[in-house]
This record gives C-alpha cells, structure tokens and sequence, in this order.
C-alpha cells in the first residue's frame, strides 16, 4: 500500500547505508502512461533508462540491490493524486541517499518537477515536462525556487545531465561520460552518403 512505501523511505532515510549500495539517481513521474517517454523503450525513442543502462547504471528495486557501483531507482508518484507520497519522497530523498532525482510529469498540470523540487531543495532536480503543453508549468518556478529542465520529452538528456552532476564527484563516471559522448558524436551523420550508406 501507499503508506508501506512511505514508511519504507522514512526507514530507509533513518538508516545508515553505505553510499555504493544506495541509488544515486531517483526517477520519479506522475503516471504509469509517462513510462514511455520517462525510460524510452525498445520501440519508441531512447529515454533516461536507455542513456543510463548505457552508462553502466543498474536499476534498483525494493527486492533487488545489482552489482552495479551506480544505480536508479524509478517510482510512480503524482502531485496531485498521491500527494504525501510525493512529499515523502522527496522529503527523505537526500536521506536516502540519491543525489538527483529526475521528475516528469505530463498534462498542463505537471507539477511533480516543480514541487519536488521546492521540498527536496537543496537536492538538484531535473525536470522532464513529457509533453509541450507541460513545460510551462514544469519551468515556471518563482524567484528563488529553482528548477533546471529539459525539453518536451527528453528524458534521454535529462539523465545525461544527472550524470554530469554525479561526475563531479566520481572520475570513473567523467571517463564514461566521455567516451559515451564521443560515442553519440561518431553516430552523428556528417556526410549525404553516412545517410544513404
Ligand atoms: C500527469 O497527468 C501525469 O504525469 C500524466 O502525464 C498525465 C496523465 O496521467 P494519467 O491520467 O494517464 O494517469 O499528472
């Protein structure tokens, strides 16, 4: 139930974990429909489980901790359906151990980006507004309550941008960071026959 996950991440915060068994990056969004654009999939275009499973990421879940050094963990949780469950998470995230979560919401009223942001603040927070019309609302944030986001539907470059913030601290994940760069640069057409061939 709602309130067995709540008390997990209360406990989760209130206990001593080392830092190479917790999730660095958390990914959060306001319906199982913004699945799609929030992780990418094997038909559609690449989302921020694709560029993480790319950079050596593992996904964590409640039953299972992977070998992996760097993992996300992803939930679904709505501003406005679940409400506590978002302040909890939020609340006890930086706790929990992440270091960025990535929030996106759809609709004209996406605002698990933005409040998100506002409680886990000082945590960074990176907004996906998953469609157009959502990105008002995920970017307009007041003086003083800020909020970094990426376009309409990029959850790819969202999840680039956390790993930019975690590689400030873990050289192993800048030297991936790069050649997974020069990688996407290679995969750039730059000629009419890289198109035709
Ligand atoms: C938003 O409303 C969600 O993030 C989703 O994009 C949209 C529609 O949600 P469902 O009604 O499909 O669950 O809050």
């Amino acid at each position: 139930t709602l309130t067995d996950v709540q008390d997990r991440l209360r406990e989760e915060a209130a206990t001593e974990r080392p830092a190479a068994e917790t999730p660095e990056i958390g990914i959060i969004m306001g319906s199982d429909s913004d699945l799609d654009v929030m992780m990418g999939s094997e038909t559609g275009r690449p989302g921020a489980y694709d560029a993480l499973t790319d950079l050596g990421f593992a996904e964590q879940t409640a039953d299972e901790s992977p070998d992996a050094r760097f993992t996300f963990e992803t939930y679904v949780v709505s501003a406005h359906r679940t409400p506590k469950l978002m302040y909890t998470y939020a609340e006890t995230a930086a706790d929990r151990g992440l270091d960025v979560i990535i929030a996106g919401a759809g609709g004209k009223s996406a605002d698990l980006p933005n409040m998100t942001a506002s409680i886990a603040y000082p945590l960074p927070v990176i907004g996906v507004p998953v469609q157009e019309k959502s990105l008002p609302s995920v970017i307009g944030m007041p003086q003083g309550a800020p909020i970094v986001a990426v376009d309409a539907g990029k959850s790819f470059n969202a999840a680039l941008s956390a790993v930019q913030i975690l590689a400030r601290e873990h050289e192993q994940l800048r030297d991936q960071l790069q050649a997974y760069h020069d990688g996407l640069q290679e995969s750039v057409a730059t000629t009419s026959q890289d198109v035709h061939s």
